[in-house]
């Protein structure tokens, strides 16, 4: 049977098939996403209001394609105290955020209670703020740093009110790319064990990919064909977020960048082969405010949120740095030709706008 046939048949695509995906020309990859985007979909988008907060930028890992991490690239190492965090959620809550995405580099020197209290001070404060954070490599630095299990941590974490997991740090799964790209963290098994086991405890998480380095398209198949397999396990993922690479201030020297139809092909392959997971996050911060709104013709569904404040990809280059007005967000979606619709972290509709 041909790919087109297998296609028209919605058949589960393998391996194999899924890279010849890549040899379609891009209409007809947006044909089949779209169809499979409308079915699930409709023509709603889905955005959060929500506010990033990255509480230090000092980190034990060096990752070549990080701009953010305190380097010899950034030398401006910070730790925020507590007391500054609560005031920005306080900031952020009189503008209505409904979510704050809280994800930090690997900080030897501030003890795990330093991570894990502000959860519980945040919750204590604004019970009605859905927290989001630390990534499986977040989790993987905190269990060997203070020498416990994932389970440990999981469980500290439910207790602090950490309400969902973020997709951060899963990066490239395939072991030669994550040697070279990030070679000492979390690897990409512990990064699906940490998953898998926050999914066990009922809990939803997303699941990134950082794309447009050194990986193939062949890594790239390979990474969303490892989500898909364990989401037929658990059902825990939300959202896939293919994170468009950003080349300035880091170690990792990349000659060729993406051209924005292989960023469209990957959204729409993305949206093929991941049957399972609901949602596909075009994420503005990386592909641009421009291409997202495109993005939502290749299969995306959600475009992430206003977010206020963004320092991991704007410090390689992203012109993300101070989020997006909502109203302006809203209008964007809109003028697409699609219906922007508020969702909260785990996809229940609060508005239809
Ligand atoms: O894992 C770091 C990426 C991620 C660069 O779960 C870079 O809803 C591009 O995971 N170019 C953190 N990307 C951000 C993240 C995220 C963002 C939005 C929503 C969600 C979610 C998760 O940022 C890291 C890493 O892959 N990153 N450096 C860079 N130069």
């Amino acid at each position: 049977m041909t790919i087109i046939e297998k296609l028209d048949n919605n058949e589960r695509l393998s391996y194999e098939d899924a890279i010849k995906l890549y040899d379609l020309d891009l209409f007809t990859l947006a044909s089949y996403a779209n169809k499979i985007r409308e079915e699930k979909h409709g023509k709603k988008t889905y955005f959060n209001i929500n506010r990033h907060i990255n509480p230090t930028n000092i980190c034990k890992d060096v990752c070549q394609f990080c701009a953010y991490s305190a380097s010899r690239k950034n030398p401006k190492p910070y730790t925020l105290k507590h007391e500054e965090i609560l005031d920005i959620v306080e900031n952020s809550s009189k503008n209505g955020i409904k979510e704050v995405h809280i994800v930090s580099a690997h900080n030897p020197e501030t003890g795990l209670e330093w991570y894990l209290d502000i959860f519980r001070k945040i919750k204590e404060k604004y019970p009605h703020i859905h927290v989001k954070a630390l990534t499986a490599a977040e989790i993987h630095f905190l269990a060997e740093e203070y020498n416990l299990s994932y389970e440990d941590i999981i469980s500290k974490m439910i207790e602090s009110g950490v309400d969902s997991m973020p997709g951060g740090g899963a990066e490239i799964f395939d072991e030669k790319v994550r040697k070279k790209i990030c070679g000492g963290k979390v690897t990409s098994q512990q990064w699906l064990d940490i998953h898998k086991l926050w999914h066990k405890e009922g809990k939803q998480s997303n699941a990134t990919m950082l794309f447009g380095h050194v990986e193939t398209r062949e890594h790239r198949i390979d990474h969303m064909l490892r989500l898909r397999d364990l989401q037929d396990e658990t059902g825990g993922f939300n959202a896939f977020i293919p994170l468009v690479y950003q080349k300035e201030n880091n170690f990792l020297k990349v000659k060729d960048f993406l051209t924005g139809q292989e960023i469209l092909k990957t959204m729409s392959i993305a949206r093929i082969i991941l049957d399972n997971i609901p949602h596909i996050k075009a994420y503005w911060v990386t592909s641009t405010v421009k291409l997202a709104l495109v993005a939502q013709e290749f299969g995306a569904n959600d475009l992430d949120g206003t977010i206020e404040k963004e320092s991991i990809q704007s410090a390689a280059g992203a012109a993300s740095a101070h989020g997006m007005q909502l109203t302006e967000f809203v209008d964007l979606i809109k003028n697409s030709g699609f219906n922007p619709v508020e969702r909260d972290s785990i996809y229940n509709e609060i508005k239809a706008w």
